[in-house]
């Protein structure tokens, strides 16, 4: 009989994909961490129940999350990663030549460790450029002593366990005391249709901390609904002027990223300009 593995959204739907085999399951500390192999989206990474990211369709998130900002950015020699232990955020921040640094603080060695060994390809563990800390990312941005970094990524699981903590305004300020003035802040936003009520939360919060706020759309097939957002902070930002020399190389190799997606990305559906209040 065929075993399948069910993503509840909430009590009123669920996503079920069909498994061939669980590769890892552990509870760590923090939580419940699965790698499965899946016949529509191959393996696939799950914490507590909740799909996070697949071989197959990887790519829609990490480009997303990490593109459009560091084509924007003034500047991206330092980069730090809050979360994103399957390595993916990092390996797309890491096709920037420009990066010198990358610092990926991660609050479960257990999730690094395991993605690591049976989801290698998503990482790009060995450039020097690439450092690792096991550590919480809340405690990280609030108390320690760093250089300020250009642009600083948050990869988080949806508002449950301890990715909880990261939507809040607390954590927030602290994202901006270790970024440079100039610096940016992109981060994932949950779907604006499904879970339209912590994305427009996530606007709210950052626009009392931020000067600007700008959300952007695209697709992750194993995500609630498939339809996504991600969203880019700062005091100095626009994500409209795209840097040419960087856009050029990184886009070549992306497999959903380019310029058109970048700018088609940003515009904003009526239903959502009309709830942001910018019709
Ligand atoms: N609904 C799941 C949202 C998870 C976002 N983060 C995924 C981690 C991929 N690196």
């Amino acid at each position: 009989m065929a075993l399948w593995y069910e993503e509840k959204f909430d009590d009123k739907a669920r996503y079920s994909l069909r498994v061939e085999r669980t590769v890892f399951d552990e509870c760590s500390e923090f939580q419940h961490i699965q790698i499965v192999d899946t016949a529509a989206y191959g393996r696939a990474l799950v914490i507590d129940d909740i799909f996070m990211t697949s071989d197959r369709d990887e790519f829609f998130y990490h480009e997303m999350l990490v593109h459009p900002a560091l084509v924007t950015a003034p500047s991206v020699e330092r980069v730090l990663i809050i979360g994103g232990g399957d390595g993916g955020t990092a390996r797309e921040v890491l096709r920037h030549s420009e990066v010198k640094e990358v610092i990926m603080v991660e609050i479960d060695g257990t999730v690094v460790d395991a993605c690591k060994k049976h989801m290698p390809g998503l990482g790009a563990w060995t450039d020097p450029r690439l450092q690792v800390r096991i550590d919480d990312g809340i405690s990280f941005v609030k108390n320690a002593e760093v250089a300020p970094f250009d642009v600083v990524f948050l990869d988080g699981t949806d508002p449950v366990g301890p990715g909880k903590g990261l939507f809040n305004s607390d954590f927030y300020r602290g994202v901006k005391r270790v970024l440079k003035p100039a610096g940016l802040f992109a981060l994932q936003s949950e779907s604006p249709f499904y879970m339209g009520d912590v994305f427009l939360d996530i606007q709210r919060r950052l626009g009392e901390i931020f000067s600007a706020v700008t959300p952007y759309f695209g697709p992750v097939p194993i995500y609630a609904s498939g339809s996504w957002s991600w969203t880019c902070a700062g005091d100095a930002i626009d994500l409209a002027a795209m840097d040419a020399v960087r856009l050029e190389v990184v886009e070549r190799d992306c497999k959903y990223y380019n310029r058109d997606i970048h700018r088609a990305a940003l515009a904003l559906p009526n239903y959502l300009r009309q709830v942001l209040g910018r019709r």
